[in-house]
């Protein structure tokens, strides 16, 4: 049982999974990160789980990484450091990852916003990239994915700065999808992920795999992955079953096959 997450699987195949060190404002130690990565490689796996959501409370999504425990850590410690498996394993989750956010999302709580395909956050939330004030550079993602995410100058801004950028701005930046009123932002997510949850999940993980590509390949080759997953598709009873929903005028029921 992880001992700093509340995982809750509902009947609609979404799983929400709450962060809980509430002590340290969900501080990412290893043991939680060991244990976020432990519930997404058994979420990829179940079935019946077609969308994750990632939330913390009201007063902190994640303050990042657990500075007393890098307080432990030295060079010899740090390059042998089982983080960064971890977060591999966490950005490596194939299935569509929601981020439900309040309250402070900073450094590797940053970044954990980032590793989501979608993101949810209250008008309370705040961004930021503060390790330069520690000595140190974003570990996880920060400078690569901010900089995609935001584009350079205000990646620049935040990360040299150490400055945090509230819900209203991230929203403009294109940091978040959403922004809603803080009371609401996990059931917002929650909508969103049922919403997913109910599309054919091969279509689904392909398209987040298509979409991912755009990220970090070529135009010729993104257009490639595109049509041959596209074409993919094209061999599913899913495929059938949507078409035929349509022609029926009734909703489609998709098997995942
Ligand atoms: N780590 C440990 N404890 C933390 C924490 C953190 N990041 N953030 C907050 N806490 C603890 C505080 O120490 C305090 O504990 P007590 O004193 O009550 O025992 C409690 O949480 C409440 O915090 P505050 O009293 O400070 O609350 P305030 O409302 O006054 O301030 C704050 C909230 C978020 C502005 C402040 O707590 C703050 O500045 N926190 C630190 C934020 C920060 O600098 N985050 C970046 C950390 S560096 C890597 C991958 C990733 C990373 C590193 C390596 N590899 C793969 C190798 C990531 C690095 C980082 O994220």
């Amino acid at each position: 049982m992880p001992s700093n997450l509340v995982v809750q699987a509902q009947a609609d195949g979404v799983r929400l999974i709450t962060l809980h060190r509430p002590q340290a404002l969900n501080a990412l130690n290893t043991e939680l990160l060991a244990e976020l990565a432990d519930e997404l490689d058994a979420a990829a796996h179940d079935e019946h789980t077609r969308t994750v959501i990632i939330t913390g409370n009201r007063k902190a999504f994640a303050a990042g990484a657990d500075i007393n425990e890098m307080a432990e850590r030295d060079l010899v410690g740090i390059l042998n450091d089982p983080r960064v498996a971890h977060w591999q394993r966490i950005a490596a989750f194939p299935k569509p990852l929601i981020a439900a956010v309040n309250g402070f999302a900073l450094g590797g709580g940053c970044e954990l916003v980032m590793c989501a395909d979608i993101v949810i956050a209250g008008s309370d939330a705040r961004f930021g990239q503060p390790e330069i004030n520690l000595g140190i550079i974003p570990g996880a993602g920060g400078t690569q994915r901010l900089l995609r995410a935001v584009g350079k100058p205000l990646a620049m801004q935040l990360v040299l700065t150490g400055e945090t950028l509230d819900a209203r701005h991230a929203l403009q930046a294109g940091l978040i999808s959403e922004m809603t009123q803080p009371e609401l932002t996990v059931e917002r997510a929650l909508q969103v992920a049922r919403s997913i949850a109910q599309k054919a999940p091969l279509a689904v993980r392909l398209a987040k795999e298509a979409l991912l590509k755009a990220q970090d390949t070529d135009l010729a080759s993104g257009l490639r992955f595109e049509r041959h997953a596209f074409t993919l598709l094209a061999g599913t009873a899913d495929r059938d079953e949507g078409i035929r929903a349509f022609q029926e005028k009734r909703p489609a029921s998709f098997i995942g096959r």
